[in-house]
């Protein structure tokens, strides 16, 4: 079926080819590269999307996930082909649909993954230290990358995400503030250097550094933001856990982080999106309709973003696969977004 889509031009979502799709967009990640039980990894598959699977649509938005190209690596750290994903881009922007880029980096002191926080940002950041130059080729690799596939519509991409959480090496508990806000600078000054223009995408997970009130989610928000000229677009990322006795704890935080993007993407003048979410293996019984739909109603978002259906971890999914009993509840929820 030829795709329905919509796409984001002038920071609104244009409707293209009379879509009855609301005006939220959908994303998902690593959409087309591998699914609940299939992958094209070894690049003999035919072409498969997840959503299309289940709705007969190709994606609004697809995630891809750079870790590992910091390395010079030919695959990302799930294995997924950078080649495959430059021509995946290509092929989600002829559709006019968008992309979304995360980074999962490796570190560049330890050499460890993403989420060795063994090591603070110091000498990262301190441009004598020789690691200072590994973090430069680092944030090179990708710049070069992304300059390199000419998209119509912008990449939307969303470095140094989560970093409220303590499981990255540049989150709040190895990566003062100021530190952060160095990383952003170092990252958007070598993109300019190449002249990689992108829509840069600003999302912390919890919001716990203050008090348990607007205010205090909002100060923390604050005082990590990178800054007007770096950022485009405010997010969060916000997971739900378990099933529906998950129900009150996501959305105690959901809606507090929510609330402190859209106050501070209000104040700032940016968009807003609900970057990262999703009910692994969707333990929660219509999740998308009861629990999600509800919420990304309630915020002026342009989109939202699942997380992927693994090929090799049977848990591991996000958005039901064809003929899960959640697939009529997804469906629902994607033509009411
Ligand atoms: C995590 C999981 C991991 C994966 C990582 C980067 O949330 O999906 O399996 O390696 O994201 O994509």
């Amino acid at each position: 079926m030829e795709l329905k889509h919509r796409y984001i031009l002038l920071s609104l979502f244009v409707c293209v080819g009379c879509s009855h799709r609301p005006s939220i967009a959908f994303g998902h990640q690593d959409d087309v590269c591998y699914g609940h039980e299939w992958s094209r990894l070894s690049g003999d598959t035919a072409y498969r999307s997840c959503i299309h699977d289940i709705t007969g649509q190709y994606p609004d938005l697809i995630g891809f996930d750079l870790g590992g190209i910091e390395l010079g690596q030919a695959r990302n750290l799930d294995s997924v082909p950078f080649e495959l994903m430059r021509q995946e881009m290509i092929r989600q922007d002829n559709r006019g649909g968008r992309v979304t880029l995360s980074w999962h980096a490796r570190h560049p002191m330890t050499g460890g993954t993403a989420w060795d926080t063994t090591a603070c940002m110091n000498l990262a950041l301190d441009s004598t230290a020789y690691v200072y130059d590994t973090l430069v080729v680092y944030i090179t690799r990708v710049a070069q990358f992304v300059a390199a596939v000419q998209t119509q519509s912008p990449i939307i991409f969303r470095p140094w995400h989560e970093n409220s959480g303590n499981w990255f090496w540049w989150g709040r508990n190895v990566c003062s503030a100021e530190q952060y806000h160095q990383l952003w600078h170092l990252t958007r000054h070598i993109f300019d250097q190449y002249n990689v223009q992108v829509e840069w995408v600003f999302s912390p997970d919890k919001l716990t550094l203050y008090e348990d009130t607007p205010d205090g989610a909002l100060r923390e928000m604050k005082e990590f933001y990178p800054g007007d000229e770096y950022v485009d677009i405010i997010g969060t990322d916000c997971y739900h856990f378990g099933a529906e006795e998950g129900i009150d704890d996501y959305l105690h935080r959901a809606h507090r982080q929510l609330l402190a993007a859209s106050q501070l993407a209000s104040i700032r003048h940016k968009r807003l999106a609900f970057t990262e979410t999703g009910n692994e293996a969707i333990r929660c019984p219509h999740w998308y309709t009861n629990v999600l739909l509800p919420l990304c109603h309630q915020y002026p978002i342009e989109y939202v973003h699942v997380w992927r259906n693994a090929w090799d971890i049977e848990t591991h999914y996000y958005i039901p696969y064809s003929h899960h009993p959640e697939q009529a509840d997804f469906i629902q929820f994607y033509h009411q977004l």
